[in-house]
């Protein structure tokens, strides 16, 4: 999805003498569909999978829920395997995020109906769901609100609907953390990102972005109500966890 001003990230290109925590305003939201193309390894291929697990966990009649939805790119990934009844629901606090995303929508031309609501995830109430996604969102709630999120929307979920988790994840073993920390950081600089940029980017996302290893994932999924969970993606450090009611 290449939104029609969706510019090449280099939000990080100059030196910034102060480095303040990363946030989502109206010049992340510019450069957004580049900027986690160039930064999260297998995020291209795991929006190419969603309708296919889509197809298999959406049932007619119910909601399908993107926390953290962006610009909308798990929206329109799991619009292609779901029933043209479910009702697509896309919640982001981040105005200048969802302001893209409604474009996008439109120019998707959908089957389905959705909405759009800027709103914290953990205000939200959950019903009716058939399939809920939280693509690199959950990184971004602070640790101790995780569980309870997850519970929410454990709760508002039907059973046999699924959750697809992707995270940023962090390891135990610390030869394991080290490489892979760094396999992403080549990642990022075989995508044309300078040492600066990438080392300006992670000091801007060191406060906010806190990830967890993949034992703790499955622990909090477990309590919150989910019956059965197992990684289905994984590149690097960032993978996706299915989580089924
Ligand atoms: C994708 N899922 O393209 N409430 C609502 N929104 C939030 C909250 C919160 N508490 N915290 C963060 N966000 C997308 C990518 S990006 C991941 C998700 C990244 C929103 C935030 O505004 C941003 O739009 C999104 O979560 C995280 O598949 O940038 O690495």
């Amino acid at each position: 999805m290449h939104p029609p001003d969706g510019s090449k990230d280099q939000l990080f290109a100059r030196p910034i003498e102060q480095i303040g925590s990363f946030v989502f305003d109206d010049s992340v939201a510019q450069v957004f569909d580049d900027m986690i193309r160039r930064s999260v390894p297998g995020y291209g291929m795991t929006l190419s999978l969603m309708p296919l697990i889509a197809k298999r966990f959406g049932q007619q009649g119910t909601k399908a829920y993107d926390l953290g939805c962006s610009i909308g790119a798990g929206l329109i990934a799991i619009a292609d395997g779901l029933p043209n009844s479910t009702e697509l629901v896309g919640i982001d606090n981040a105005q200048p995020m969802l302001d893209r995303c409604a474009d996008n929508l439109k120019a998707a031309n959908l089957e389905q109906t959705w909405e759009l609501s800027c709103k914290d995830i953990l205000e939200t109430e959950y019903s009716n769901a058939s399939i809920a996604l939280l693509n690199f969102t959950l990184q971004f709630v602070p640790i101790d609100k995780r569980l309870p999120l997850l519970s929410k929307v454990a709760s508002g979920m039907n059973p046999g609907g699924a959750l697809l988790l992707s995270e940023k994840i962090r390891f135990n073993d610390s030869c394991i953390q080290k490489s892979l920390f760094e396999l992403h950081h080549d990642y990022k600089r075989s995508n044309g990102y300078s040492d600066m940029e990438v080392s300006q980017k992670r000091a801007a996302l060191e406060d906010v972005l806190k990830p967890e290893t993949i034992e703790e994932h499955k622990a909090s999924l477990e309590k919150a109500g989910f019956s059965h969970c197992e990684v289905w993606f994984q590149c690097f450090n960032f993978a996706s966890l299915l989580a089924i009611k």
